[in-house]
């Protein structure tokens, strides 16, 4: 067996690097642990005025705790945050974007969620997608998978609770050219170019497998391939992910395996951040998809 700290290690990852994603790794049984607590909602809203599960709070703080005594990390910006959170004292200077529990909505019905997380190896966190060292997520389905790039592909791992490690469970994704079609965004103030891109997935016989937890319906796409849409619409021109704590993390995932994201026009990933919360249209998974996806908005 293959465990993460040796897989990191072996592709050369600076030590406090590996250090870092194996600390936030190991964070994730706490917050499996934490559902059996926490699963009700309270009744507050995050930054981007959405009600949070107690469990979104929980994540959020205990995250920051850990990994902000630990000194790799001289930012953190969290969905659950307002604001930019320092630490004057870490001795090195990477910075973290993170949703520490991305469809937290579905925790009642005990569907999949998970934890995002993007790393910038200096330079603070209002950057380019393009810009990150390195991404992971976690998935709680039947196994607690984590699932991590570094620049070299993206390798998944299952945490064995007995041995109380992760060890490599797929050391290489190559997203296919699927049909399937997540369909975030399922309103009808469509724009007329998102019009266009729905009967195309229609003429191609395109499948909707849809959960309402980004990571988990982006997770499926990195095994059959398909598309993810979170689109602009009409009274939301932005559509509703957030551009540094969903859409560049997975971003950065997905196109480390071979696929491609897209607001219509662009990668997110090539866009300057200007606000902590700001959104951005998603369309995300096979190249293939994406490149016809960006024709029909060239069109209009
Ligand atoms: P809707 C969860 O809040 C989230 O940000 C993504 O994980 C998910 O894909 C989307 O929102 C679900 O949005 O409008 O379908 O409930």
């Amino acid at each position: 067996m293959v465990y993460l700290q040796k897989y990191l290690e072996d592709c050369g990852c600076d030590p406090d690097l590996v250090q870092l994603i194996r600390l936030i790794s190991r964070q994730m049984e706490p917050i499996r642990k934490a559902f059996l607590d926490n699963q009700f909602y309270e009744h507050t809203l995050n930054a981007s005025g959405e009600v949070q599960a107690a469990l979104d709070k929980w994540a959020d703080a205990h995250l920051i705790k850990v990994i902000g005594e630990s000194g790799y990390v001289r930012e953190i910006a969290s969905e659950e945050q307002e604001d930019i959170i320092r630490f004057e004292n870490s001795r090195r200077e990477y910075a973290m974007v993170m949703d520490p529990l991305d469809g937290s909505s579905l925790i009642s019905t005990n569907l999949a969620v998970g934890t995002i997380v993007g790393i910038y190896e200096s330079g603070g966190v209002m950057q380019k997608g393009s810009n990150l060292k390195a991404a992971c997520y976690t998935l709680f389905g039947p196994l607690t998978v984590l699932v991590v790039s570094v620049g070299k592909g993206v390798q998944s791992f299952a945490w064995d609770p007995k041995s109380e490690h992760y060890y490599l469970l797929k050391k290489s994704f190559d997203i296919p050219e699927g049909k399937i079609y997540g369909s975030g965004g399922v309103y009808k103030d469509y724009i007329p170019a998102h019009e266009k891109v729905l009967s195309y997935f229609d003429e191609k016989g395109f499948k909707v497998r849809y959960s309402g937890s980004f990571v988990a319906d982006c997770h499926q796409l990195l095994v059959y391939g398909g598309i993810y849409t979170y689109p602009a619409l009409k009274k939301s021109p932005k559509g509703k992910l957030r551009l540094l704590f969903e859409a560049n993390p997975l971003g950065y995932i997905i196109t480390q395996a071979g696929g491609a994201i897209t607001d219509g026009y662009q990668s997110p990933l090539d866009i300057q951040p200007e606000k902590v919360h700001q959104r951005t249209p998603i369309y995300i998974g096979s190249a293939g998809i994406i490149k016809k996806i960006e024709e029909i908005y060239r069109e209009q």
